[in-house]
């Protein structure tokens, strides 16, 4: 009984260490941070990836008209104006999300990405 709980413990510490990015932080690791940018008619990086977790994103918006900004199932960054940026935090399990700008005939005409969460 004694044994088996403290394995628990062990692994509960591995868990925080890793979370920290500590001993078992791996170098290429995801950035828990992205910039996006939005323009008639596209969404970039079209393939971006965050870290697991709490992210912030934010995006900006380089083109001429208004943009919102969508993660499918996740969050709505409404109305984003021509020059203007805003940024999201959002806590994301890994997955791979897409990404969009729903005003009408935005997505058809180019404006979705790929956002892949490790
Ligand atoms: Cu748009």
């Amino acid at each position: 009984m004694t044994w088996h709980r403290s394995g628990i413990l062990i692994t509960a510490a591995a868990v925080v260490l890793a979370a920290c990015g500590g001993p078992f932080r791996k170098p290429a690791q995801a950035p828990h941070e992205i910039r996006l940018t939005e323009k008639e008619w596209a969404i970039e990086p079209k393939n971006a990836r965050v870290a697991a977790g709490m992210v912030t994103i934010t995006v900006i918006n380089q083109g001429t008209v208004e943009h919102n900004f969508v993660i499918e199932r996740v969050v709505t960054i409404e109305r984003i104006q021509p020059r203007e940026s805003k940024a999201v935090q959002v806590n994301l399990s890994p997955g791979t999300y897409q990404l969009l700008c729903t005003l009408p005939g935005h997505r058809e005409a180019g404006m979705t990405a790929i956002l892949r969460v490790e």
